[in-house]
């Protein structure tokens, strides 16, 4: 699964300047490749290497300074190591197409998108924490409206769910209905999702989706079987929580640049005949 931290940034209140995304800046596929710790396993790391920095071959001016920047990021030793980062080399059992990041491209598993650097030109090695704008300037939560005070860096994954089905402001009759949708998180495993009818006072579990032991860091497909008997509008919210003890709140932690939007999700729909 890999999600853009700017993901359902459309739904933040107050409303925040940039990519105004739904629920869609989200793909789920097979990356494989080599893993850097197996790379790296080739090469003898210096005790004083603190950081692996990662560069794509993209490249722009940037307006304000009038210099030209590539799309670089660093990651810690410990993520950059960690058995499932890959340089990935297939996605869905097919070479790297070059919109998916060919020839080469780093996925971080857990981390938002941006740490998945596409079309990689360079890995280099550092002993400094680096600390180049997408890294310092963009992908920073800023939990305050005017200031950079309380600056923190976009990393993990939120828990996270939406309703998929039905669609919002869909009209249904009387009767059984199944309601589904996603969620997922960047923290162990999705362990529960749950849907409430009364704006988060009581809670109803619903059913998961088996997790396999083939296929890690996927979302949850999630079910529930409604059986409506009263006509009226409803408001549906799902909430999921995962093994690490994340749950999913029922408002959004609101930050300048819009990242990290994981409000319940919600729906609305009206029951007639
Ligand atoms: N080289 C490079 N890699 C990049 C980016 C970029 O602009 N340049 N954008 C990042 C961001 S913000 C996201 S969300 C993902 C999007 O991956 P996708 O294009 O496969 O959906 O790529 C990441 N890797
Ligand atoms: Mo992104």
């Amino acid at each position: 699964m890999l999600e853009c931290a700017g993901n359902q940034r459309s739904k933040f209140k107050p409303q925040v300047y940039g990519e105004q995304w739904e629920d869609g800046a989200i793909s789920q596929g097979i990356w494989e490749g080599v893993a850097l710790r197996d790379l790296f396993s080739a090469i003898a790391l210096s005790p004083s290497a603190q950081e692996i920095v990662f560069e794509g071959w993209d490249h722009g001016k940037d307006q304000s300074k009038g210099i030209t920047t590539s799309f670089k990021r660093s990651l810690p030793l410990t993520k950059a190591l960690h058995e499932d980062t890959i340089i990935a080399l297939k996605y869905n059992n097919e070479p790297l197409t070059r919109k998916h990041g060919a020839p080469f491209r780093l996925i971080v598993p857990q981390w938002y998108g941006m740490a998945s650097v596409k079309w990689l030109k360079s890995i280099v090695v550092t002993k400094d924490n680096f600390s180049g704008p997408y890294q310092t300037e963009d992908y920073m939560y800023y939990p305050q409206s005017d200031t950079k005070e309380g600056a923190f860096p976009v990393t993990t994954v939120n828990v996270n769910s939406i309703i998929q089905q039905p669609s919002n402001l869909s009209v249904l009759r009387l009767g059984r209905h199944t309601i589904t949708g996603l969620a997922w998180t960047g923290s162990g495993t999705i362990s529960k999702v749950q849907i409430s009818f009364d704006e988060g006072k009581t809670w109803n579990n619903t059913n998961l989706s088996p997790i396999t032991t083939t296929a890690k860091y996927c979302w949850t497909q999630w079910s529930y079987i409604w059986d409506v008997q009263q006509r009226g509008e409803y408001k549906i919210i799902s909430k999921a929580i995962d093994t690490v003890g994340n749950i999913q709140p029922l408002e959004a932690f609101w930050n300048q640049k819009g990242y990290g939007y994981n409000a319940c999700g919600e729906l609305y729909v009206k029951v007639n005949s």
